[in-house]
């Protein structure tokens, strides 16, 4: 009776993605992209595929258990004064983990150093995943293989040098911690602002809890998002960090013994970012492109003769009309500008006037 047990699960696992994302807000990973002209070669908005845009890029960790040479760690068995300790080495929960193929039934998984060795609150570990370009993000997922935190929260950046923007925040104490009300939806309006929860936060389950963070949960306008553009600057990350700053305990570590300190620490065996690459409504495709220093960065593969990383300006010679993102019923395609055409029209408007066949006003 193996088969019923793994479906059961998998469906499970189904309904928690689900419940994190508000109903039909829910892509699946590996959705195609649409394309960019229809059949009689009209111009359209086009996206590219839908993606776990976390997926085999490198996340970089402020602390790893075995950096700082060899830690010992305690499992958290849930039965008092039961601990099986071992110990932690270079390499062996690197941060490579967090990003890696997913397999639930044996998964990796990142750790960090223990409580005995100082990781938390007024310590943070950080985990920040850089995607090169920006990326309208929908959810981003964090599947725990320790308890999940008391207290952390996600950020991001919308430029490679801009600031860090809060987007999520999640603990138990929501208010002492981070100064802000336990709510978990916005007012029309005001949405492009970040949340915290306390729903997230228990010590249990021990291992496998998630945390589902969808960036359009809970924000009215998710609706009517292409005509808020609020939210469109809301969605858009070029990179996200994770910041670990409280752990959950069973209170026991107050008494200071190590065994118990050594038994609280973060892990995480998988973070997935789910998102396209942001286009503007005018690729279907995002591209690999290696640079002069052979770093590789992604790029829109432009069409609706746009140009530039995001498909965010118009190419050289199409500045007939400004540049604009792609829209459901307008392409919004760069055109061409012909200066011969432009300088004869001026010319002959300029003798229209001259002649009082057209008022002064009509002239720009
Ligand atoms: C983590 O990020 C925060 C916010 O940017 C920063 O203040 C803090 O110094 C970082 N911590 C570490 C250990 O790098
Ligand atoms: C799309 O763009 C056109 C032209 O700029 C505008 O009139 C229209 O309202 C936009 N449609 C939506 C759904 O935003
Ligand atoms: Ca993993």
């Amino acid at each position: 009776m193996r088969l019923p047990v793994i479906f059961l699960f998998f469906f499970v696992g189904g309904i928690e993605i689900a419940s994190g994302q508000d109903g039909d807000q829910t892509p699946a990973i590996g959705i195609k992209g649409t394309k960019c002209y229809d059949d009689f070669l009209r111009p359209q908005r086009c996206k590219p595929e839908f993606e776990n845009v976390a997926f085999g890029l490198q996340m970089e960790a402020t602390n790893t258990c075995g950096d700082n040479g060899p830690t010992e760690y305690c499992e958290q068995t849930g039965v008092a004064g039961t601990k099986l300790c071992d110990v932690c080495v270079a390499g062996q929960h690197q941060a490579r983990y967090l990003t890696d193929r997913h397999n639930q039934d044996s998964p990796t998984w990142w750790q960090s150093e223990t409580m005995l060795e100082g990781i938390q609150w007024p310590n943070q570990v950080n985990l920040t995943l850089r995607f090169g370009k920006a990326f309208d993000i929908t959810y981003i997922r964090i599947w725990f293989w320790s308890p999940r935190p008391e207290s952390f929260y996600i950020s991001k950046k919308t430029t490679a040098d801009g600031p860090w923007i809060p987007y999520q925040y999640y603990s138990t104490t929501c208010r002492d911690t981070y100064g802000l009300p336990d709510m978990q939806h916005t007012r029309r309006g005001d949405e492009a602002r970040p949340l915290c929860t306390s729903e997230y936060s228990d010590i249990s389950p021990l291992r496998g809890g998630n945390v589902v963070f969808g960036t359009l949960e809970g924000r009215p306008s998710a609706y009517s998002l292409d005509a808020t553009p609020e939210l469109l600057e809301w969605v858009t990350a070029t990179e996200i960090m994770i910041t670990l700053d409280r752990l959950n305990t069973f209170g026991d570590e107050q008494f200071g013994d190590e065994k118990v300190l050594k038994s609280y620490f973060y892990a995480i065996a998988d973070v997935a970012v789910g998102g396209k690459c942001k286009c503007n409504g005018h690729a279907s495709e995002c591209i690999d492109l290696v640079d002069d220093y052979g770093a590789k960065r992604k790029v829109c593969k432009c069409q609706h003769n746009t140009a530039g990383p995001d498909c965010n300006e118009c190419l050289h010679f199409y500045n007939d009309a400004p540049w604009s993102r792609a829209n459901t019923t307008h392409a919004h395609e760069c055109k061409r500008f012909i200066p011969s055409e432009k300088i004869a029209t001026s010319a002959r408007q300029k003798i229209m006037v001259a002649a009082g066949t057209i008022s002064q006003k009509v002239i720009p």
